[in-house]
């Protein structure tokens, strides 16, 4: 491995931290070990400088370091650092509430608080059952995930998710009742689209044939990323969103949008329910919700959602579920302060200007060798390169490494290298994320 990787520090010990999707072994023996970030640039513990090409995790949409995000957290600590929202309330939770509904999808007003995207989807899929239940269709529990989905790591979320690591080791202990539409990713019809490929939108009929096997009266909702990003960057064929729309329409069942990524500017609308004008009944969210800084997430639910569970006694809970920290005051107090910035700098639909030009420089790496797929949209871009014989994922880790090295922070997943930069990403940025990458590619074997 390399040498000149981050060295450990000087307290040394890394063996006690259990890192998440991580290999372990090989990461404690080459750390890479971040201590420091502003703007578009993190600064490794031994001094280097990373431009960041994916936002830290697809969450630092406003780049790192914003100096309003740090001062509302601060001052809502010295203030009040932790309240209750278990039959109890504080105000700046309400204020951040009327806030996203504001800038919601038509009719997606009411704001369920979590503290991660696991959470948000979980409590997603929980709010779907009850939805039904409390319209007299309690039998209609069953949920269509898809195919190279990522939901997160619950176990809610892990059933409906379709990525095959993620799943396999937990076999027996997932939702009972999940079924999954296939994945839109079809290189041989759609390698190097620009944006949306255009082949594919048949294939959200595969729904039809789902809902014939199992009957619509058994079905819930189905869940699925706009744009899926952890299997790679997988874009919704032209119009298939729309008729997955039209088909849970005709069969009522609820259609979810998992906008954990694709939220807050990513593709250069607030959310991409906006930018594809397909409104989902559910929508979840975090990551960039608080750019970052503190986690938190949110489920965003349509009016007639939260009104189908306020019938029954008013001195009734009408939903069993929340967290000890749902609408956690110092988070409310981030993600208040990110839309401001956000708000300010037109971060939300900065993306669609830059997305053009992200294009066409994403688009140049095709031709390179091993690269069998450009793919883009918005501020999202993915390069897939071709496995090596018998080593899948050797080749996307090599050239992740080498970025690194090269002082370029991208995202590899198996052969795939991941791009999303924070959206205050300049041209010049975008040129040197891309060129890294491309030297990268040339001279990785
Ligand atoms: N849904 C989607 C669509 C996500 O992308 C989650 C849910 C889970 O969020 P939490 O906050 O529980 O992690 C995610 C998370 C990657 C990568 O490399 C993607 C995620 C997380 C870590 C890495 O693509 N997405």
């Amino acid at each position: 491995m390399n040498a000149r990787l981050t060295p450990a520090p000087a307290t040394g010990d890394l063996d006690a931290f259990w890192m998440p999707f991580t290999a372990n072994r090989q990461f404690k023996a080459n750390p890479r070990l971040l201590a420091r970030a502003e703007g578009m640039y993190y600064w490794t513990a031994d001094g280097r400088e990373i431009l960041d090409g994916v936002a830290g995790l697809w969450c630092v949409n406003a780049g790192h370091g914003r100096r309003e995000i740090t001062e509302a957290v601060t001052k809502q600590l010295s203030t009040m650092e932790y309240a209750p929202a278990f039959q109890m309330g504080h105000p700046i939770a309400f204020e951040l509430a009327s806030r996203l509904a504001k800038i919601a999808p038509p009719g997606l007003e009411r704001i369920f608080f979590t503290n991660s995207g696991s959470e948000s989807v979980d409590t997603a899929l929980k709010i779907a059952i009850a939805y039904h239940r409390a319209r007299g269709a309690g039998q209609r529990v069953r949920f269509i995930g898809r195919e190279k989905g990522y939901h997160g790591v619950g176990f809610g979320g892990m059933s409906v998710g379709g990525m095959v690591n993620n799943r396999k080791v937990f076999g027996s202990s997932m939702l009972p009742g999940v079924d999954h539409l296939p994945h839109t990713l079809d290189i041989e019809h759609n390698a190097f689209s620009r944006g949306l490929p255009q082949w594919g939108a048949h294939l959200a009929n595969e729904l039809e044939r789902l809902i014939a096997l199992h009957d619509a009266s058994t079905i819930a909702a189905v869940i699925v990323e706009p744009i899926a990003g952890s299997a790679g960057v997988v874009l919704p064929p032209i119009g298939y969103l729309k008729r997955l729309r039209e088909i849970c329409d005709k069969h009522d069942i609820l259609l979810i949008f998992d906008e954990v990524i694709t939220g807050f500017g990513r593709i250069g609308k607030p959310f991409a329910s906006l930018a594809f004008d397909v409104t989902p009944d559910l929508m979840t969210t975090a990551k960039g919700l608080t750019n970052g800084a503190i986690p938190m997430g949110a489920v965003f639910a349509h009016r007639k959602i939260y009104d189908a569970f306020m019938q029954g006694p008013e001195n009734a809970i009408e939903l069993f579920h929340g967290y000890t920290y749902s609408a956690h005051p110092v988070a409310c107090a981030a993600a208040l302060a990110t839309l401001e910035v956000y708000t300010r700098e037109g971060l939300l639909t900065r993306a669609a200007s830059l997305a053009p030009e992200w294009e066409n420089a994403m688009h140049s790496l095709r031709g390179l060798p091993h690269v069998l797929d450009v793919r883009n949209y918005g501020l999202i871009g993915a390069v897939e390169l071709e496995p090596r014989a018998g080593k899948a994922g050797s080749r996307g880790f090599e050239v992740f490494l080498e970025c690194f090295e090269r002082g370029v922070m991208v995202r590899q997943t198996g052969d795939t290298i991941a791009m999303s930069p924070p959206l205050i990403v300049e041209s010049k940025q975008i040129a040197r994320i891309v060129e890294t990458l491309g030297a990268v590619i040339r001279k990785t074997p």
